[in-house]
């Protein structure tokens, strides 16, 4: 009898650690640790502290680390296009994209986004686009090592899961409107490396005079549907916009099918566009 106590008691205290150990895993304050499928390897980890898990139609609070391969908070980043942190959310299938720009409290090291919305339910993957400044090596000499742009992504999940209906990207599509605006898209250049040329056009007529958004003519984020292979180009400036068109250089990974969300901004209002093309 004494023997089945102690087997019993032993049962009880592995069950109990189980338990903590999940609750922990799943419920603790600890960050999650991002996910890295897709991405390739990084020295850097995205920490989301707020968990994976979000609210649907109400506003949710996203804060976040970076972290090194030490495990350590990077505080110290590189101003790329006016800011130090891009953000963009979007729904797994491209349904949805948003691109953001959190605050930062250097001291912490975290970056926080408020009334951050997800329109419907369904699985979300965010990236955090950034340059950490270069090389400062602990206990050593200043070391200037060029700054390389890092992508790291995370998945989350908006309302429930279960209601996520994830809707084909469709077949290739070369222009858009937005209400009295159109968008046309040239691809030009062998299958992986392409020219895009961006039109954009008010009420017919090529827009000549588009504002710099970002420190930039255009932002364009390229995604490939399914694994969501991440790009991220900037125009050619020296050709300017008095063609009343854009360009950008674009590397495309592999063959794929890609969804290409391209922003504008004129008269002070942000246009974003998106676009379907096929690589070979
Ligand atoms: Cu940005």
């Amino acid at each position: 009898m004494k023997g089945n106590k102690r087997l019993f008691a032993t049962a009880v205290a592995i069950l109990i650690i189980a338990v903590a150990a999940w609750f922990l895993l799943t419920r603790g304050k600890s960050p999650d640790m991002a996910d890295m499928d897709g991405q390739g390897h990084s020295d850097y980890m995205l920490m989301l502290n707020t968990g994976t898990k979000y609210k649907v139609g109400q506003p949710n609070t996203l804060e976040f680390m970076i972290h090194d391969k030490n495990g350590k908070v990077v505080r110290d980043f590189e101003t790329m296009h006016t800011r130090i942190m891009h953000f963009i959310i979007v729904r797994k299938d491209l349904a949805n994209f948003q691109h953001l720009h959190p605050s930062f409290d250097k001291e912490s090291g975290v970056f926080t986004l408020t009334g951050l919305q997800f329109e419907t339910d369904g699985e979300y993957r965010l990236f955090a686009d950034f340059t950490p400044s270069g090389g400062m090596a602990q206990g050593h000499e200043h070391h200037q090592e060029m700054s390389k742009g890092q992508t790291l992504g995370v998945s989350v999940v908006a309302g429930d899961a279960n209601k996520y209906r994830p809707e084909s990207i469709g077949y290739s599509r070369m222009s858009d409107s937005r209400e009295n605006y159109s968008f046309a898209l040239q691809s030009k250049g062998s299958e992986l490396e392409r020219v895009l040329r961006f039109t954009v056009s008010e009420s017919g007529k090529p827009v000549k005079d588009l504002q710099p958004y970002l420190g930039a003519l255009g932002h364009v984020v390229v995604l490939s549907e399914g694994d969501l292979m991440y790009v991220h180009a900037h125009p050619d400036e020296s050709v300017g916009n008095e063609t009343g068109s854009v360009s950008f250089e674009v590397h495309f990974p592999r063959p794929a099918k890609y969804k290409i969300f391209a922003q504008f901004q004129h008269k002070g209002k942000i246009l974003t566009s998106s676009f379907v093309l096929e690589t070979k």
